[in-house]
């Protein structure tokens, strides 16, 4: 049996196993239901479970650049596009770890590496689990992205203090095919059950402007909902369009569209933070106001995402300020 729910008054309870707790068709429904009636229903959700008020904040540091062997159509980092990202050796413990004081310095309370492999070596993740015990020791929460992840190495990963591994689904099933090929679907969901079995919280979401249709959309966000455990943290990118990539002239994304996407993970997956990810710059003070109202309440916070830019933290602290909205602090 499937249970579509009413999310006003029903708080999601935890499906029994093999049960989907979302239909692609339920998801669609939220996806093109009139704006103001999906945004009261996001918002209200939002409020039973956070207080509306107040955002996480983390900063990404590309510790690995360029030079990637995979083929993900809309990667700036892949070695098969020429887009100017030049490969660079793992940073040094040195320079995350100012890197990571800057970020704490300036308000954030994860920080996040990211590294363009298609899947670390156990060498480089003896050396990246040296980081996060160096990140965590500055009592700030860690996150890395790393590629497909074997159990053993998960667990090594935990071992050194790893609060959250991200790793996205992308798009759906259906659409994936169209964008990578080197490497499946099951691929990535295995590489989240390694996670999710080492005790590693999940950060797993997808990007919206793939050149994919309403159900793909909506039938990513089942496969995130439907995981045997929600992720705790979803990133919602809008596709950052690089020149060299196959997808450079994808045609943009409607900033409504986004917002939709934000609404819907934030009614199915009412307990997770909802990452309101690349393409903020794109999207402006307006849009991201709706998002944070859709129920968006975590966003990368600093001036380069990975390649690309990301707003000022000024001009993110000034706009906090405006909507009266505080951000998480630090732990130590
Ligand atoms: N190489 C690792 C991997 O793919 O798992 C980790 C880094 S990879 C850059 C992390 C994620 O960034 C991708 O899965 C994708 O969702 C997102 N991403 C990469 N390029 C992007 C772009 N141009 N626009 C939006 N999101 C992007
Ligand atoms: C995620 O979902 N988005 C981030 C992070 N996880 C690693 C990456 C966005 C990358 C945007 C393109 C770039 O800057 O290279
Ligand atoms: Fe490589 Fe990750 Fe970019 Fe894909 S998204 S090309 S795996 S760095």
């Amino acid at each position: 049996m499937l249970n579509a729910r009413n999310a006003l008054a029903d708080p999601m309870p935890i499906a029994p196993a093999n049960e989907l707790r979302w239909t692609v068709e339920e998801a669609s429904k939220l996806l093109t239901m009139p704006f103001n009636d999906l945004l009261f229903r996001a918002h209200a959700v939002h409020r039973e479970h956070f207080n509306p008020n107040q955002i996480q904040l983390s900063t990404l540091l590309n510790i690995k650049s360029g030079g990637c062997p995979e083929d993900c159509a809309y990667c700036p980092q892949s070695a098969r596009y020429d887009t100017g990202v030049e490969a660079s050796p793992l940073m040094s413990v040195e320079q995350v770890t100012a890197a990571a004081l800057k970020a704490k310095a300036a308000g954030a309370s994860r920080f996040c590496m990211g590294a363009a492999w298609r899947a670390p070596k156990d060498k480089e993740v003896a050396q990246v689990a040296e980081l996060v015990t160096a990140i965590k020791g500055l009592g700030m929460e860690t996150c890395v992205t790393l590629g497909m992840l074997k159990p053993t190495q998960a667990e090594t990963l935990k071992s050194a203090g790893l609060d959250y591994y991200n790793h996205n689904l992308d798009t759906s099933p259906e659409h994936y095919g169209d964008v990578i090929t080197t490497r499946t679907y099951q691929d990535r969901l295995n590489t989240l059950s390694a996670v999710r079995d080492a005790g590693i919280n999940v950060c797993c979401g997808g990007i919206v402007g793939l050149g994919e249709d309403v159900a793909d959309r909506a039938g990513l966000l089942c496969q995130l909902a439907n995981l045997p455990v929600p992720p705790e943290s979803v990133p919602i990118n809008q596709l950052v369009r690089v020149e060299g990539t196959p997808l450079a002239n994808e045609k943009p994304v409607d900033c409504f569209d986004v917002v939709r996407t934000i609404a819907a993970a934030r009614i199915m997956m009412p307990a997770s933070y909802v990452r309101l990810s690349a393409g903020r710059r794109e999207l402006g003070e307006a849009g991201q106001a709706l998002a944070y109202f859709a129920g968006a309440n975590s966003v990368f916070y600093g001036e380069q995402l990975l390649t690309t830019p990301n707003p000022g933290q000024n001009e993110d602290l000034d706009l906090f300020a405006r909507l009266g909205i505080d951000t998480m602090a630090a732990s130590g």
